[in-house]
């Protein structure tokens, strides 16, 4: 796991878009943003994870030109898409690489901090990351074109894309989220 400022730079994507400043761990996880590195070969610590946040249920998702045939274009554009889900965003990266980009809005909660930047979240093998409801993010696979993720879940999880707008922006689980901030 890596994360930086985005460097805004138009163009492709799938480019590290790196501007060089670094983002630390503790400014995700003052986002209420979750990271662990998991090894592949340890999946008692994964299961130990899921079972202490109640994710009973998991499955495997495989992004790639090939396993999405004439889809996958349109996919990355709506991955790409500024989003959030009413549920948490569970994924443990078990091959290739992909970027979560995600927007520091604290600035909305105590106007001081936050830029209201996107933050780039680079996430290869091992590396386990809990989005939580409510955060604005959208994802960008990497040049390679391929990513294989372990999506853990609770229930029925509502990962339905709930694109920005004015009206979103005062839902209750985005508001659920920013009151979530204010308190950390
Ligand atoms: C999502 O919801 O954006 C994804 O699952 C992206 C692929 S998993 C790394
Ligand atoms: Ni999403």
């Amino acid at each position: 796991m890596r994360a930086y400022l985005y460097d805004n730079i138009e163009g492709d994507q799938r480019l590290p878009h790196d501007s060089g400043v670094p983002i630390t761990p503790s400014t995700l996880e003052s986002l209420g943003i979750f990271i662990q590195h998991i090894p592949l070969s340890d999946l008692p610590a994964l299961n130990a994870l899921a079972s202490s946040r109640a994710y009973n249920n998991r499955d495997e998702i495989t992004v790639s030109p090939e396993s999405m045939g004439p889809a996958y274009e349109g996919k990355m554009k709506t991955f790409f898409k500024e989003h959030l889900h009413q549920d948490e965003e569970i994924r443990w990266i078990v091959d290739g690489k992909g970027y979560f980009d995600v927007k520091d809005d604290r600035a909305l909660v105590d106007g001081t901090q936050g830029s209201g930047q996107w933050i780039r979240i680079e996430l290869s093998k091992g590396d386990l990351m809990v989005l939580p409801a409510g955060i604005y993010h959208r994802f960008a696979i990497a040049e390679t074109n391929y990513i294989k993720a372990v999506r853990l879940f609770k229930d029925k999880p509502q990962w339905t894309h709930i694109s920005r707008s004015q009206e979103v922006d005062k839902s209750d689980h985005r508001k659920a989220y920013l009151q979530s901030l204010g308190t950390a």
